[in-house]
């Protein structure tokens, strides 16, 4: 039975990929940080067999002992400080956490097999945000990366040193330059996941608005679902490589408003929606749109949902927990 320990396993990414190893008879080993993390319930109910192991990507003895206690064949990177607005307000932490955890990771792998014993190979989670202030549209594994948040900054560190350990040490190292990726699990602190919950509680009578920031910036959304399957297939692969994992399109945040709004069955959208500077970012990436041709034909992956479909889900989701509680 092949072994996978995963970082940030309390996060969406985390519990659905958590969700597709247990499926393919892996042994899961899920790093879990904090004295009483409030999402270890969650995981235990969602994913029993997942074995939980305490650490925290800052804290590298944790690491060792993780990767001691789970002997792994992959080891996935999710973990992350992943809230692109929160990254401004606390840039070091978000280095310390997203940029330097990862080399902390590394390193603890390095160290452990430096007497020669099997290396696991790694998955880092590399994130579109890197493209920034795009310098090609659509953006590919080959873009020049302009980050514009302290996250996207602490991204590209995590992405380099992943690639530099492949040419350094030999790693089986792949870096997935996933694009925005959303589901009923998704943070409520994101905006898709924002504009579904405040909509079912629109629908319900218990909230009169909605407070945005940008409307105008365009994001290619995918479904969570989707794109672990690709992390997953980055790792059966003979040579470690890097893959943008997208959908090929993209809408704008006022697009998903519309859309949502109309799924939920609320006419005059604009009625409920206002806008707020609390909401607007000091630099914004406006456009973002991957170009996935090459996760197509390595890995055979490509997108098996669509936008409407993602976001019908995600609002029939909160509706039914907004009515029924579940
Ligand atoms: P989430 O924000 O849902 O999850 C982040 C995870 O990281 C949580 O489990 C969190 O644990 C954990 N974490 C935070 N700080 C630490 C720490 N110090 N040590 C160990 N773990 C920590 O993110 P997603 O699941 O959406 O994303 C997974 C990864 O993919 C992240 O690295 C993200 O940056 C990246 N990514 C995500 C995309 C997306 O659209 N979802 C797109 C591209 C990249 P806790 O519950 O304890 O806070
Ligand atoms: P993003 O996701 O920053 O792309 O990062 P988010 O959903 O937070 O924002 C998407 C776009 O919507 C605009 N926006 C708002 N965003 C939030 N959160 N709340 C609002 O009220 C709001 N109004 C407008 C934002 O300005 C932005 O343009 C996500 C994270 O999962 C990262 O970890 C990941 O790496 C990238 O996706 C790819």
């Amino acid at each position: 039975m092949p072994s996978a320990l995963i970082t940030g396993i309390t996060g969406q990414d985390g519990l659905y990929l958590g969700e597709l190893l247990l499926d393919k008879g892996y042994d899961v080993y899920g790093l879990i940080r904090g004295q009483n993390n409030p999402k270890e319930d969650l995981v235990r109910a969602e994913l029993p067999g997942v074995k939980l192991i305490n650490g925290d990507l800052t804290d590298t003895a944790s690491l060792f002992r993780a990767l001691d206690a789970s002997a792994p064949d992959e080891v996935y990177n999710l973990g992350a400080i992943s809230y692109v607005a929160y990254s401004w307000d606390q840039a070091q932490l978000t280095s310390q956490v997203t940029a330097m955890g990862v080399l902390n990771l590394l390193e603890a792998i390095r160290i452990n097999t430096v007497g020669g014993s099997t290396k696991p190979k790694f998955y880092q989670a590399s994130s579109s945000e890197m493209f920034g202030k795009v310098q090609d549209v659509p953006q590919r594994e080959s873009t020049l990366l302009w980050p514009r948040s302290p996250y996207g900054v602490a991204k590209v560190f995590g992405h380099y040193m992943t690639i530099n350990y492949r040419e350094s040490y030999n790693f089986h190292a792949s870096s997935g330059i996933l694009f925005n990726h959303e589901s009923p699990r998704r943070g409520p602190e994101f905006v898709t996941r924002k504009v579904t919950q405040s909509i079912a509680r629109i629908a319900t009578g218990k909230q009169n608005k909605l407070v945005m920031g940008n409307l105008d910036s365009e994001r290619d959304w995918g479904f969570a679902g989707d794109y672990v399957k690709a992390m997953w297939l980055m790792l059966q692969q003979d040579v470690a490589d890097d893959y943008v994992v997208s959908t090929g399109e993209t809408h704008s945040v006022r697009e998903l408003v519309e859309l949502a709004f109309a799924i939920a069955g609320i006419p005059n959208w604009q009625d409920y929606v206002t806008q707020s500077e609390a909401f607007m970012r000091p630099a914004e990436v406006d456009l973002l749109i991957g170009d996935p041709t090459k996760a197509k034909e390595k890995l055979g992956w490509q997108t098996e949902t669509s936008f409407e479909q993602l976001v019908t889900m995600m609002v029939e989701n909160d509706m039914r927990i907004e009515t029924q509680g579940a």
